[in-house]
């Protein structure tokens, strides 16, 4: 018997110890039963204690990328990861509006857990101006939602202006991953604004733990697979929601310091 699986897309940086970027993206897809394509845009040499060097692919190369996956495949939906400078950037918007490639989760990955940079400074620009707009669902934690909406904040409140500010940049609809990073924190708050004027807050217990690298790749590599699958964008952001929380809360011991999280403890039926 054929069995027919969604396929997805993830466009970003291959993390050599797989906690993150493209690895922690197709163990993901598989996880959500999607069949997983990559456009690799660039490589980093890390482990847990930290990224030690980086390069980027060549632009005539990630176009092939692109071409060979369009003339072939049916991808249903797409996430974009680490691009690291303007150039990439550029890159992947030509693409993206080159081909159908299903609506496009964007991840705009600036910086890691252990506090390596990931995107150049005079990147924010071209990210805001070229990338963020053709974002179906953009998914910025704490850090990122400050830098691109360009201001401080200190509360709930300022999460849901920073929100809104996303969205007056042209993405559809916006997840911002609250802060988990005090040590006595009790829940962690994630705001989401839809497309549709409706928000809400999403709300978990924190989980004390070192083992979260990969998080926000796998928040946007489970709704780039979601919408893969069909679902609506708010069913999709709830279920990420719910398997990054079961997979920070089940660690496994990979690596020395910042680990990854577990993709296997999820059910399916989340
Ligand atoms: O988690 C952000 C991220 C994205 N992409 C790559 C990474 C990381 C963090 O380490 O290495 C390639």
């Amino acid at each position: 018997m054929l069995t027919q699986f969604p396929q997805a897309l993830t466009i970003a940086g291959s993390d050599s110890d797989g906690s993150a970027g493209m690895q922690a993206d197709l163990h993901t897809f598989f996880r959500r039963h999607v069949y997983g394509a990559s456009v690799l845009t660039a490589c980093v040499a890390g482990n847990s204690y930290g990224i030690h060097d980086a390069v980027n692919l060549p632009t005539e190369f990630i176009d092939n990328e692109f071409k060979d996956l369009a003339e072939d495949y049916h991808i249903r939906a797409s996430k974009t990861g680490m691009l690291s400078d303007s150039t990439l950037i550029n890159t992947v918007v030509n693409n993206y509006q080159q081909y159908d490639l299903g609506p496009l989760v964007v991840d705009p990955v600036i910086t890691t857990k252990h506090g390596n940079v990931l995107l150049e400074e005079e990147a924010y620009t071209t990210l805001r101006d070229e990338l963020i707009p053709l974002a179906t669902v953009i998914t910025p934690n704490f850090f990122e939602a400050q830098k691109l909406a360009e201001m401080e904040i200190n509360d709930e409140a300022g999460m849901e202006t920073a929100a809104q500010k996303l969205q007056d940049l042209g993405a559809s609809n916006v997840i911002i991953n609250g802060r988990h990073d005090s040590e006595d924190q009790l829940e962690v708050a994630d705001f989401v604004l839809l497309e549709s004027g409706k928000s809400f807050w999403l709300r978990d217990p924190y989980h004390h733990t070192d083992r979260v690298n990969g998080t926000g790749d796998t928040l946007s590599a489970c709704i780039t697979a979601e919408l893969a699958k069909g679902n609506d964008i708010e069913s999709a952001i709830r279920i990420a929601k719910k398997f990054v929380n079961i997979a920070i809360q089940n660690e496994i011991i990979v690596g020395h310091k910042f680990g990854p999280i577990n993709h296997w403890a999820p059910e399916d039926e989340i």
